[in-house]
Protein backbone atom coordinates (compact mmCIF):
# COMPACT_ATOMS: atom_id res chain seq x y z
CA UNK A 1 0.00 0.00 0.00
CA UNK A 2 1.31 3.21 -0.57
CA UNK A 3 1.29 5.49 2.27
CA UNK A 4 1.61 9.44 2.38
CA UNK A 5 4.78 11.04 3.69
CA UNK A 6 2.78 11.85 7.04
CA UNK A 7 -0.28 11.52 8.63
CA UNK A 8 -2.02 14.59 10.07
CA UNK A 9 -2.42 13.06 13.43
CA UNK A 10 -4.56 15.13 16.75
CA UNK A 11 -3.77 13.24 19.86
CA UNK A 12 -6.83 13.36 22.86
CA UNK A 13 -4.66 16.62 24.10
CA UNK A 14 -5.44 18.37 21.00
CA UNK A 15 -1.81 18.23 20.16
CA UNK A 16 -1.55 18.32 16.36
CA UNK A 17 1.83 17.16 14.37
CA UNK A 18 2.90 14.98 11.25
CA UNK A 19 3.71 11.47 11.84
CA UNK A 20 6.38 10.30 9.54
CA UNK A 21 5.54 6.78 8.16
CA UNK A 22 8.82 5.72 6.03
CA UNK A 23 11.81 4.09 7.33
CA UNK A 24 14.49 6.90 8.02
CA UNK A 25 17.65 5.79 6.48
CA UNK A 26 20.48 8.07 5.74
CA UNK A 27 18.43 11.20 7.42
CA UNK A 28 15.81 10.54 5.03
CA UNK A 29 12.24 8.77 5.13
CA UNK A 30 11.22 6.53 2.96
CA UNK A 31 9.15 4.03 1.42
CA UNK A 32 9.75 0.10 2.03
CA UNK A 33 10.86 -1.03 -1.18
CA UNK A 34 8.18 -3.53 -1.39
CA UNK A 35 5.72 -1.40 0.01
CA UNK A 36 4.53 -3.03 3.35
CA UNK A 37 2.86 -1.32 6.08
CA UNK A 38 1.81 -2.18 9.67
CA UNK A 39 -1.39 -0.68 11.93
CA UNK A 40 0.03 0.71 15.24
CA UNK A 41 -3.60 0.37 17.25
CA UNK A 42 -4.62 2.62 20.77
CA UNK A 43 -4.38 -0.05 22.94
CA UNK A 44 -6.97 2.22 25.60
CA UNK A 45 -9.62 2.05 22.57
CA UNK A 46 -8.38 -0.86 20.33
CA UNK A 47 -9.00 1.55 17.70
CA UNK A 48 -6.21 2.12 14.43
CA UNK A 49 -4.19 5.09 14.74
CA UNK A 50 -2.17 5.36 11.64
CA UNK A 51 -0.31 2.99 9.29
CA UNK A 52 4.05 2.90 8.81
CA UNK A 53 6.17 1.13 6.51
CA UNK A 54 7.48 -1.98 7.72
CA UNK A 55 11.09 -3.10 6.33
CA UNK A 56 11.40 -5.97 4.58
CA UNK A 57 14.97 -7.98 4.31
CA UNK A 58 15.99 -5.51 1.28
CA UNK A 59 15.13 -2.52 3.38
CA UNK A 60 17.60 -3.50 6.24
CA UNK A 61 20.06 -4.31 3.47
CA UNK A 62 20.09 -0.34 2.52
CA UNK A 63 19.46 1.07 5.84
CA UNK A 64 22.94 -1.08 6.86
CA UNK A 65 25.14 -0.33 3.73
CA UNK A 66 24.37 3.48 4.94
CA UNK A 67 24.97 3.31 7.85
CA UNK A 68 28.13 1.21 6.99
CA UNK A 69 29.28 4.08 4.51
CA UNK A 70 28.64 6.62 6.81
CA UNK A 71 30.57 5.13 9.10
CA UNK A 72 33.77 4.69 6.92
CA UNK A 73 33.47 8.28 6.02
CA UNK A 74 32.33 10.34 8.02
CA UNK A 75 31.59 8.98 11.64
CA UNK A 76 34.91 7.53 12.33
CA UNK A 77 36.42 10.34 11.47
CA UNK A 78 34.66 12.88 13.71
CA UNK A 79 35.99 13.49 17.43
CA UNK A 80 34.41 12.06 20.41
CA UNK A 81 34.17 16.07 21.34
CA UNK A 82 31.68 16.13 18.22
CA UNK A 83 29.87 13.15 18.82
CA UNK A 84 29.19 14.41 22.05
CA UNK A 85 28.41 17.70 21.29
CA UNK A 86 25.47 16.74 18.80
CA UNK A 87 24.25 13.63 21.44
CA UNK A 88 23.71 16.63 23.97
CA UNK A 89 21.71 18.37 20.93
CA UNK A 90 19.67 15.85 20.49
CA UNK A 91 19.01 15.72 24.40
CA UNK A 92 18.13 19.40 24.49
CA UNK A 93 15.55 18.76 21.64
CA UNK A 94 14.08 15.74 23.48
CA UNK A 95 13.62 18.29 25.98
CA UNK A 96 12.41 21.04 24.69
CA UNK A 97 9.50 19.05 22.72
CA UNK A 98 8.96 16.67 25.64
CA UNK A 99 4.74 16.80 25.68
CA UNK A 100 5.40 16.49 22.05
CA UNK A 101 7.03 13.14 22.09
CA UNK A 102 5.24 11.99 25.48
CA UNK A 103 1.72 12.47 23.89
CA UNK A 104 3.26 10.18 21.19
CA UNK A 105 4.36 7.66 23.24
CA UNK A 106 1.57 7.76 25.60
CA UNK A 107 -1.34 7.01 22.50
CA UNK A 108 0.77 4.28 21.07
CA UNK A 109 1.97 2.17 23.89
CA UNK A 110 -1.30 3.50 26.62
CA UNK A 111 1.16 5.42 29.11
CA UNK A 112 -0.54 7.88 31.30
CA UNK A 113 0.50 10.74 30.01
CA UNK A 114 1.17 13.05 33.29
CA UNK A 115 2.56 10.50 35.24
CA UNK A 116 4.51 7.74 33.14
CA UNK A 117 5.15 8.73 29.19
CA UNK A 118 6.66 12.55 30.47
CA UNK A 119 9.00 10.68 32.93
CA UNK A 120 10.05 8.62 30.07
CA UNK A 121 10.52 11.83 28.23
CA UNK A 122 13.11 12.64 31.38
CA UNK A 123 15.01 9.13 30.83
CA UNK A 124 15.44 9.72 27.23
CA UNK A 125 17.14 13.23 27.22
CA UNK A 126 19.04 12.34 30.35
CA UNK A 127 20.83 9.29 29.02
CA UNK A 128 21.23 11.01 25.69
CA UNK A 129 23.21 13.94 27.62
CA UNK A 130 25.14 11.91 29.85
CA UNK A 131 26.07 9.42 27.07
CA UNK A 132 26.85 12.72 24.88
CA UNK A 133 29.43 13.65 28.20
CA UNK A 134 31.22 10.30 28.12
CA UNK A 135 31.42 10.42 23.64
CA UNK A 136 35.31 12.50 24.33
CA UNK A 137 35.95 10.20 27.38
CA UNK A 138 36.67 6.61 25.54
CA UNK A 139 39.96 5.40 26.17
CA UNK A 140 41.92 2.47 26.38
CA UNK A 141 45.59 2.46 28.15
CA UNK A 142 49.06 2.55 28.03
CA UNK A 143 51.06 -0.68 29.22
CA UNK A 144 54.37 -0.80 31.02
CA UNK A 145 55.97 -3.56 28.98
CA UNK A 146 59.79 -3.66 28.82
CA UNK A 147 62.43 -0.59 28.29
CA UNK A 148 62.18 -1.38 24.49
CA UNK A 149 58.34 -1.84 23.89
CA UNK A 150 55.47 0.49 23.98
CA UNK A 151 51.60 -1.27 24.35
CA UNK A 152 48.82 0.48 24.48
CA UNK A 153 45.02 -0.38 23.67
CA UNK A 154 42.41 2.22 21.78
CA UNK A 155 38.62 1.29 22.12
CA UNK A 156 37.40 0.93 19.09
CA UNK A 157 33.74 1.25 17.87
CA UNK A 158 32.74 -1.79 16.11
CA UNK A 159 31.53 -0.52 13.27
CA UNK A 160 27.49 -0.54 11.88
CA UNK A 161 25.10 -2.00 15.43
CA UNK A 162 21.90 -3.52 14.77
CA UNK A 163 19.68 -2.82 17.70
CA UNK A 164 16.61 -3.83 18.14
CA UNK A 165 14.03 -2.73 20.81
CA UNK A 166 10.34 -3.59 22.61
CA UNK A 167 7.28 -1.58 23.25
CA UNK A 168 7.25 -1.34 26.64
CA UNK A 169 9.65 1.89 26.86
CA UNK A 170 10.06 2.46 23.19
CA UNK A 171 12.15 5.63 23.71
CA UNK A 172 14.13 5.04 26.93
CA UNK A 173 15.22 1.71 25.58
CA UNK A 174 15.79 3.74 22.16
CA UNK A 175 18.12 6.24 24.13
CA UNK A 176 20.06 2.98 26.15
CA UNK A 177 20.37 1.65 22.85
CA UNK A 178 21.81 4.64 20.56
CA UNK A 179 23.34 7.26 23.49
CA UNK A 180 26.39 4.60 23.74
CA UNK A 181 26.82 3.25 20.63
CA UNK A 182 27.14 6.92 19.17
CA UNK A 183 29.17 8.22 21.70
CA UNK A 184 31.31 5.09 21.70
CA UNK A 185 31.63 5.72 17.60
CA UNK A 186 29.93 2.96 15.66
CA UNK A 187 26.59 3.82 13.41
CA UNK A 188 23.37 2.05 14.34
CA UNK A 189 20.33 0.72 12.60
CA UNK A 190 17.60 0.33 15.22
CA UNK A 191 14.24 -1.34 14.58
CA UNK A 192 11.24 -0.44 17.04
CA UNK A 193 8.67 -2.97 17.88
CA UNK A 194 5.73 -3.01 15.82
CA UNK A 195 3.55 -1.99 18.50
CA UNK A 196 4.75 1.41 19.38
CA UNK A 197 6.87 2.55 16.06
CA UNK A 198 5.42 6.15 16.08
CA UNK A 199 7.60 8.09 18.90
CA UNK A 200 10.85 6.91 17.54
CA UNK A 201 10.24 7.96 13.58
CA UNK A 202 9.08 11.76 15.08
CA UNK A 203 12.60 11.45 16.95
CA UNK A 204 14.09 11.20 13.77
CA UNK A 205 13.14 14.80 12.93
CA UNK A 206 15.20 15.40 16.00
CA UNK A 207 18.23 13.45 14.88
CA UNK A 208 18.26 15.82 11.78
CA UNK A 209 17.29 18.73 13.79
CA UNK A 210 20.66 18.21 15.58
CA UNK A 211 22.56 17.53 12.66
CA UNK A 212 23.59 13.96 12.41
CA UNK A 213 25.34 13.54 9.27
CA UNK A 214 23.39 11.01 7.21
CA UNK A 215 23.38 7.37 7.78
CA UNK A 216 24.32 7.65 11.32
CA UNK A 217 21.44 6.86 12.88
CA UNK A 218 19.14 4.75 11.06
CA UNK A 219 15.59 3.67 12.84
CA UNK A 220 12.85 1.74 10.86
CA UNK A 221 9.50 0.01 11.75
CA UNK A 222 9.00 -3.49 10.58
CA UNK A 223 8.31 -7.06 12.18
CA UNK A 224 10.65 -9.39 14.00
CA UNK A 225 10.54 -12.26 12.23
CA UNK A 226 11.53 -10.17 8.92
CA UNK A 227 13.56 -7.16 9.66
CA UNK A 228 14.63 -8.12 13.02
CA UNK A 229 15.87 -11.49 12.27
CA UNK A 230 17.26 -9.42 8.52
CA UNK A 231 19.45 -7.14 10.94
CA UNK A 232 20.47 -10.19 13.30
CA UNK A 233 21.77 -12.27 10.29
CA UNK A 234 23.20 -9.04 8.37
CA UNK A 235 27.24 -9.91 7.37
CA UNK A 236 28.16 -5.85 7.83
CA UNK A 237 26.09 -6.27 11.26
CA UNK A 238 29.54 -6.25 14.14
CA UNK A 239 27.68 -5.66 17.00
CA UNK A 240 23.83 -7.04 17.97
CA UNK A 241 21.64 -5.09 21.19
CA UNK A 242 18.29 -6.55 21.39
CA UNK A 243 15.94 -6.00 24.54
CA UNK A 244 12.74 -7.91 24.76
CA UNK A 245 11.67 -11.55 25.06
CA UNK A 246 14.16 -14.78 26.47
CA UNK A 247 12.80 -16.78 23.45
CA UNK A 248 13.63 -14.34 20.84
CA UNK A 249 17.13 -13.38 22.64
CA UNK A 250 18.15 -17.16 22.04
CA UNK A 251 16.88 -16.82 18.04
CA UNK A 252 19.32 -13.48 18.49
CA UNK A 253 21.84 -15.26 19.92
CA UNK A 254 21.62 -18.28 17.18
CA UNK A 255 21.54 -15.61 14.70
CA UNK A 256 24.82 -13.79 15.53
CA UNK A 257 26.90 -16.63 15.69
CA UNK A 258 26.91 -16.44 11.88
CA UNK A 259 29.59 -13.80 11.33
CA UNK A 260 30.48 -13.66 14.77
CA UNK A 261 28.70 -10.25 16.55
CA UNK A 262 29.05 -9.23 18.94
CA UNK A 263 25.52 -9.87 21.57
CA UNK A 264 24.01 -7.74 24.38
CA UNK A 265 21.22 -9.19 25.25
CA UNK A 266 18.12 -7.92 28.15
CA UNK A 267 15.73 -10.35 28.51
CA UNK A 268 12.41 -11.81 30.82
CA UNK A 269 13.28 -11.58 34.75
CA UNK A 270 10.50 -13.09 37.16
CA UNK A 271 11.97 -10.51 39.97
CA UNK A 272 12.10 -11.39 43.93
CA UNK A 273 11.10 -8.82 46.52
CA UNK A 274 11.91 -10.01 49.68
CA UNK A 275 10.43 -8.66 52.65
CA UNK A 276 11.71 -9.49 56.46
CA UNK A 277 9.69 -8.62 59.49
CA UNK A 278 12.00 -5.85 60.83
CA UNK A 279 11.08 -3.42 57.60
CA UNK A 280 9.94 -0.69 57.48
CA UNK A 281 5.91 -1.79 56.32
CA UNK A 282 4.88 1.14 54.92
CA UNK A 283 7.62 1.57 52.70
CA UNK A 284 8.03 -1.95 51.31
CA UNK A 285 4.76 -1.84 50.64
CA UNK A 286 4.84 1.43 48.44
CA UNK A 287 8.01 0.56 46.75
CA UNK A 288 6.68 -3.17 46.17
CA UNK A 289 3.14 -1.17 44.54
CA UNK A 290 5.27 0.59 42.26
CA UNK A 291 7.62 -2.19 41.22
CA UNK A 292 4.80 -4.37 40.10
CA UNK A 293 1.75 -1.55 38.99
CA UNK A 294 4.09 1.14 37.01
CA UNK A 295 3.57 0.72 33.27
CA UNK A 296 1.05 -1.83 33.98
CA UNK A 297 3.59 -4.25 35.12
CA UNK A 298 5.25 -3.64 31.74
CA UNK A 299 9.04 -3.76 33.19
CA UNK A 300 11.31 -6.44 32.69
CA UNK A 301 12.96 -5.75 36.47
CA UNK A 302 9.08 -6.01 37.76
CA UNK A 303 9.24 -7.53 41.24
CA UNK A 304 6.54 -10.35 39.99
CA UNK A 305 7.30 -12.42 43.46
CA UNK A 306 6.99 -10.24 46.53
CA UNK A 307 8.39 -13.48 49.35
CA UNK A 308 7.55 -12.11 52.97
CA UNK A 309 8.47 -13.55 56.28
CA UNK A 310 5.13 -15.30 57.60
CA UNK A 311 4.39 -12.72 60.59
CA UNK A 312 3.82 -9.87 58.82
CA UNK A 313 2.57 -11.70 55.72
CA UNK A 314 -1.29 -11.00 55.51
CA UNK A 315 -0.66 -7.79 57.01
CA UNK A 316 1.61 -6.62 53.92
CA UNK A 317 -0.99 -7.88 51.64
CA UNK A 318 -3.48 -6.42 53.07
CA UNK A 319 -2.01 -3.07 52.97
CA UNK A 320 -0.82 -3.77 49.28
CA UNK A 321 -3.97 -3.57 48.23
CA UNK A 322 -4.97 -0.65 50.00
CA UNK A 323 -1.71 1.18 48.21
CA UNK A 324 -3.50 -0.17 44.74
CA UNK A 325 -6.92 1.33 45.58
CA UNK A 326 -5.34 4.48 46.93
CA UNK A 327 -2.38 5.43 44.95
CA UNK A 328 -3.47 3.17 41.70
CA UNK A 329 -5.98 4.66 39.58
CA UNK A 330 -6.45 2.84 36.28
CA UNK A 331 -7.57 5.16 33.36
CA UNK A 332 -7.53 6.33 30.31
CA UNK A 333 -3.85 7.92 28.79
CA UNK A 334 -5.28 11.21 28.68
CA UNK A 335 -7.66 14.10 30.50
CA UNK A 336 -7.04 12.66 33.81
CA UNK A 337 -3.46 13.53 35.28
CA UNK A 338 -3.95 11.09 38.32
CA UNK A 339 -4.47 8.00 36.69
CA UNK A 340 -1.36 5.54 37.05
CA UNK A 341 -2.40 2.30 35.57
CA UNK A 342 -2.99 2.76 31.80
CA UNK A 343 -4.49 -0.49 29.70
CA UNK A 344 -1.52 -2.94 28.42
CA UNK A 345 -0.02 -2.30 25.33
CA UNK A 346 -1.74 -4.87 22.96
CA UNK A 347 -4.78 -7.06 22.55
CA UNK A 348 -2.52 -10.06 22.41
CA UNK A 349 -0.97 -8.87 25.81
CA UNK A 350 -4.17 -8.36 27.54
CA UNK A 351 -4.47 -11.78 26.56
CA UNK A 352 -1.15 -13.30 27.63
CA UNK A 353 -1.99 -12.14 31.98
CA UNK A 354 -5.38 -13.03 31.52
CA UNK A 355 -4.98 -16.59 30.28
CA UNK A 356 -1.62 -16.61 33.22
CA UNK A 357 -4.25 -15.46 35.82
CA UNK A 358 -6.63 -18.32 34.74
CA UNK A 359 -3.78 -21.05 34.90
CA UNK A 360 -3.09 -19.53 38.68
CA UNK A 361 -6.64 -19.57 39.51
CA UNK A 362 -6.60 -23.27 38.26
CA UNK A 363 -3.35 -24.12 39.91
CA UNK A 364 -4.90 -23.25 43.74
CA UNK A 365 -3.13 -20.15 44.18
CA UNK A 366 -5.89 -17.27 45.79
CA UNK A 367 -6.95 -14.30 44.69
CA UNK A 368 -6.52 -11.46 47.02
CA UNK A 369 -7.74 -8.55 44.64
CA UNK A 370 -8.14 -8.08 40.74
CA UNK A 371 -7.66 -11.33 38.33
CA UNK A 372 -9.82 -9.97 35.24
CA UNK A 373 -10.45 -8.39 32.44
CA UNK A 374 -11.94 -4.42 33.16
CA UNK A 375 -15.25 -4.79 31.91
CA UNK A 376 -17.31 -2.81 34.66
CA UNK A 377 -16.59 0.59 33.32
CA UNK A 378 -17.53 1.64 29.49
CA UNK A 379 -15.06 3.72 28.34
CA UNK A 380 -12.07 1.49 29.25
CA UNK A 381 -13.49 -2.09 28.54
CA UNK A 382 -12.76 -0.98 24.87
CA UNK A 383 -9.28 -0.83 25.77
CA UNK A 384 -7.06 -3.40 26.88
CA UNK A 385 -7.36 -3.03 31.06
CA UNK A 386 -6.45 -5.51 33.28
CA UNK A 387 -7.38 -5.43 37.03
CA UNK A 388 -4.24 -5.02 39.60
CA UNK A 389 -4.22 -8.22 40.83
CA UNK A 390 -2.64 -10.12 44.26
CA UNK A 391 -2.08 -13.48 44.07
CA UNK A 392 -1.50 -15.44 47.30
CA UNK A 393 -0.58 -18.56 48.64
CA UNK A 394 1.59 -19.24 45.71
CA UNK A 395 3.98 -21.90 45.33
CA UNK A 396 7.04 -22.78 43.27
CA UNK A 397 5.53 -25.53 41.59
CA UNK A 398 3.00 -23.19 40.35
CA UNK A 399 2.83 -21.60 36.68
CA UNK A 400 2.60 -18.01 37.83
CA UNK A 401 5.78 -18.38 40.36
CA UNK A 402 7.87 -19.65 37.53
CA UNK A 403 6.84 -17.52 34.42
CA UNK A 404 7.47 -14.02 33.33
CA UNK A 405 3.29 -12.67 33.45
CA UNK A 406 4.47 -9.00 31.90
CA UNK A 407 1.27 -7.27 33.53
CA UNK A 408 0.27 -5.64 36.64
CA UNK A 409 -0.32 -9.26 38.60
CA UNK A 410 1.95 -10.11 41.68
CA UNK A 411 2.75 -13.17 43.31
CA UNK A 412 3.38 -13.12 46.95
CA UNK A 413 4.66 -15.79 48.76
CA UNK A 414 5.59 -16.50 53.09
CA UNK A 415 9.02 -17.62 54.41
CA UNK A 416 10.07 -18.74 57.68
CA UNK A 417 13.86 -18.10 57.40
CA UNK A 418 16.61 -16.27 55.54
CA UNK A 419 17.79 -19.07 54.06
CA UNK A 420 14.43 -20.11 52.81
CA UNK A 421 14.22 -16.68 51.47
CA UNK A 422 17.16 -16.80 49.71
CA UNK A 423 16.11 -20.16 48.45
CA UNK A 424 12.44 -19.23 46.95
CA UNK A 425 14.65 -15.58 45.71
CA UNK A 426 17.33 -17.83 43.45
CA UNK A 427 14.44 -20.76 42.41
CA UNK A 428 13.84 -19.44 38.97
CA UNK A 429 15.94 -19.98 35.47
CA UNK A 430 15.90 -15.49 35.29
CA UNK A 431 18.76 -13.46 37.23
CA UNK A 432 17.58 -9.66 36.15
CA UNK A 433 16.80 -7.91 39.61
CA UNK A 434 16.18 -8.96 43.08
CA UNK A 435 15.04 -6.64 46.07
CA UNK A 436 14.94 -6.81 50.20
CA UNK A 437 13.72 -4.55 52.72
CA UNK A 438 15.14 -4.95 56.11
CA UNK A 439 16.24 -2.53 58.93
CA UNK A 440 19.36 -4.67 59.34
CA UNK A 441 22.09 -3.77 57.37
CA UNK A 442 24.49 -6.62 57.89
CA UNK A 443 21.40 -9.17 56.81
CA UNK A 444 21.07 -6.98 53.79
CA UNK A 445 24.05 -6.86 52.75
CA UNK A 446 24.60 -10.43 53.54
CA UNK A 447 21.30 -11.50 51.56
CA UNK A 448 21.70 -9.61 49.02
CA UNK A 449 25.32 -11.38 48.04
CA UNK A 450 23.38 -14.79 48.20
CA UNK A 451 21.03 -13.42 45.53
CA UNK A 452 21.49 -14.11 41.66
CA UNK A 453 20.64 -11.17 39.85
CA UNK A 454 22.62 -8.62 37.87
CA UNK A 455 21.44 -5.44 39.89
CA UNK A 456 19.80 -5.79 43.73
CA UNK A 457 18.03 -3.12 45.48
CA UNK A 458 18.26 -2.75 49.23
CA UNK A 459 15.28 -1.06 50.59
CA UNK A 460 14.07 0.18 47.30
CA UNK A 461 12.80 -1.34 44.53
CA UNK A 462 13.16 -0.42 40.90
CA UNK A 463 14.84 2.87 41.29
CA UNK A 464 16.90 2.22 38.03
CA UNK A 465 19.34 4.98 37.33
CA UNK A 466 21.29 6.17 33.85
CA UNK A 467 24.29 6.24 35.39
CA UNK A 468 24.50 2.81 37.19
CA UNK A 469 24.64 -0.59 34.95
CA UNK A 470 21.77 -2.17 33.92
CA UNK A 471 21.66 -5.96 32.89
CA UNK A 472 20.88 -9.44 34.10
CA UNK A 473 22.85 -13.10 34.64
CA UNK A 474 21.39 -16.56 34.18
CA UNK A 475 18.60 -16.37 31.39
CA UNK A 476 17.80 -12.79 31.45
CA UNK A 477 20.75 -11.77 29.58
CA UNK A 478 24.61 -10.79 28.56
CA UNK A 479 26.57 -7.62 29.13
CA UNK A 480 25.47 -4.44 30.82
CA UNK A 481 23.66 -1.42 29.48
CA UNK A 482 23.97 2.28 31.33
CA UNK A 483 26.67 3.67 33.02
CA UNK A 484 30.02 3.30 31.98
CA UNK A 485 29.85 -0.44 31.80
CA UNK A 486 26.99 0.37 29.03
CA UNK A 487 29.50 2.22 27.01
CA UNK A 488 32.50 -0.90 27.00
CA UNK A 489 29.39 -2.59 25.79
CA UNK A 490 30.10 -0.82 22.54
CA UNK A 491 33.69 -0.98 21.80
CA UNK A 492 36.56 -3.44 20.90
CA UNK A 493 40.16 -3.40 22.51
CA UNK A 494 42.56 -2.47 19.97
CA UNK A 495 46.13 -3.31 21.00
CA UNK A 496 49.25 -1.74 20.05
CA UNK A 497 52.55 -3.36 19.56
CA UNK A 498 55.36 -0.55 19.24
CA UNK A 499 59.26 -1.75 18.92
CA UNK A 500 61.80 0.85 20.25
CA UNK A 501 64.59 -0.93 19.54
CA UNK A 502 64.59 -4.35 20.13
CA UNK A 503 66.52 -5.78 17.14
CA UNK A 504 66.80 -9.62 15.79
O1 LIG B 1 8.46 -9.85 22.63
P1 LIG B 1 9.50 -10.08 21.45
P2 LIG B 1 6.85 -9.78 22.58
C1 LIG B 1 8.66 -10.42 27.28
C2 LIG B 1 7.38 -10.35 28.08
C3 LIG B 1 6.33 -10.41 27.02
C4 LIG B 1 6.95 -11.36 26.04
C5 LIG B 1 6.44 -11.30 24.64
O2 LIG B 1 7.29 -11.47 28.90
O3 LIG B 1 5.10 -10.89 27.51
O4 LIG B 1 8.31 -11.01 26.05
O5 LIG B 1 6.52 -9.99 24.11
C6 LIG B 1 11.62 -8.29 17.92
N1 LIG B 1 14.38 -11.76 15.28
N2 LIG B 1 9.22 -9.10 27.03
O6 LIG B 1 6.31 -10.89 21.80
O7 LIG B 1 8.87 -10.88 20.37
C7 LIG B 1 10.26 -7.62 17.94
O8 LIG B 1 9.92 -7.14 16.66
C8 LIG B 1 14.70 -10.51 15.65
C9 LIG B 1 10.19 -8.65 28.00
O9 LIG B 1 6.45 -8.44 22.18
O10 LIG B 1 10.74 -10.56 22.07
C10 LIG B 1 10.48 -6.51 18.96
O11 LIG B 1 11.14 -5.43 18.34
N3 LIG B 1 13.87 -9.72 16.34
C11 LIG B 1 10.94 -7.48 27.49
C12 LIG B 1 11.42 -7.18 19.97
O12 LIG B 1 12.01 -8.29 19.28
C13 LIG B 1 12.67 -10.20 16.70
C14 LIG B 1 10.20 -6.46 26.73
C15 LIG B 1 10.74 -7.71 21.23
O13 LIG B 1 9.70 -8.59 20.86
C16 LIG B 1 12.28 -11.52 16.35
C17 LIG B 1 9.25 -7.06 25.80
C18 LIG B 1 13.20 -12.30 15.60
N4 LIG B 1 12.93 -13.56 15.23
C19 LIG B 1 8.78 -8.33 26.01
N5 LIG B 1 11.05 -11.73 16.83
C20 LIG B 1 11.94 -6.89 28.43
N6 LIG B 1 13.06 -7.59 28.64
O14 LIG B 1 11.79 -5.80 28.93
C21 LIG B 1 10.66 -10.60 17.47
N7 LIG B 1 11.63 -9.66 17.38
Amino acid sequence: TELPEFHELTLPNGFSYKQPTGLFINNKFVPSIKKETIDTIDPSNGEKICSVYAASEEDVDVAVKAAKDAFKTTWRHTSGSDRGRLLVKLSELCERDTDKLAAIEAIDSGKPFEQNAKGDIGELYNVLRYYGGWADKVHGQTIPVDDNKLAYTVHEPYGVCGQIIPWNYPLCMLSWKIGPALAAGNTIVLKSAEQTPLSALYLCNLVVEAGFPAGVVNIISGLGPVAGSALSTHPLVSKIAFTGSTAVGQIIQKAASSNMKAVTLETGGKSPLVIFEDANLEQAVKWAAFGIFFNSGQVCTSNSRVLIQEPIYMKFIEKLKECIDSDYKQGLPFGDDTVMVGPQVSKQQQDRILKYIEIGKKEGAKVFTGGYKVTDDEVLAKGYFVKPTIFYDVTPEMTIFKEEIFGPVVSCIPFKTEEEAIELANDTLYGLAAALFSKDITRAHKVARELEAGMVWINSSNDSDFRVPFGGVKMSGIGRELGEYGLTNYTQTKAYHVNLGWDL
